[in-house]
C-alpha cells in the first residue's frame, strides 16, 4: 500500500465542506489512515511550502494555511496513491480545475483552493514525516 499527505485547509474547514472532501477520498477507495484537526503552525507551513519560499505569494500562503484549523490526513490507497489524489482535487487555479473535482466543484480562489495533496512519492514521504513524525 501507498501513502500521500492530505490537508483539507482552514477554508474547507470554515465553509463545512471536510466532510465532502473526506467523502470523495472514500468513495473512490482511498482509507483514512491518520487524521487531526490542528492549526498549523507558521514555522511547519514554512517547511512544507519551502519550494515556494522566493513566490509572491508566500506570506499570504503560509499565513492562510495557519489561519485556523485544519484537517491533516494520511491517505492510503494502491501504487500512485498521490497521483489518484491529484486527479480528485483538480488544477491548482480553481478556473482551470475540471468539473468533477474538489476544486472544480467547490472552490474559486486559487489560494483558498480547499485542499492540499502531495505532489509526488518524495513528497509524500517528506510531508508525511513532517506533519506525523511519529505515524508508523
Ligand atoms: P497545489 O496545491 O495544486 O499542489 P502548488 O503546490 O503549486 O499547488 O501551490 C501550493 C499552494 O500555493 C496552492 N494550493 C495555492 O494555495 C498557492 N498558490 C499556488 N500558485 C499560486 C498563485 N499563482 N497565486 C496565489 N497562490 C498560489
Amino acid at each position: 500500500m501507498n501513502r500521500t499527505l492530505v490537508i483539507c485547509k482552514p477554508d474547507a474547514v470554515e465553509r463545512g465542506l471536510v466532510g465532502a472532501i473526506v467523502g470523495r477520498l472514500e468513495r473512490k477507495g482511498l482509507r483514512v489512515v491518520a487524521a487531526e484537526l490542528r492549526v498549523i503552525d507558521p514555522d511547519v507551513a514554512e517547511h512544507h511550502y519551502a519550494e515556494h519560499r522566493e513566490r509572491p505569494f508566500f506570506d499570504s500562503l503560509v499565513k492562510f494555511i495557519s489561519r485556523s484549523p485544519a484537517l491533516v490526513m494520511v491517505v492510503e490507497g494502491p501504487d500512485d496513491t498521490w497521483r489518484i489524489v491529484r486527479n480528485l482535487m483538480g488544477a491548482t487555479s480553481p478556473a482551470d480545475a475540471a468539473p468533477g473535482t474538489i476544486r472544480g466543484d467547490l472552490a474559486t480562489e486559487t489560494t483558498e483552493n480547499l485542499v492540499h495533496g502531495s505532489d509526488g512519492p518524495e513528497s509524500a514521504t517528506r510531508e508525511i514525516a513532517l506533519f506525523f513524525p511519529g505515524l508508523r
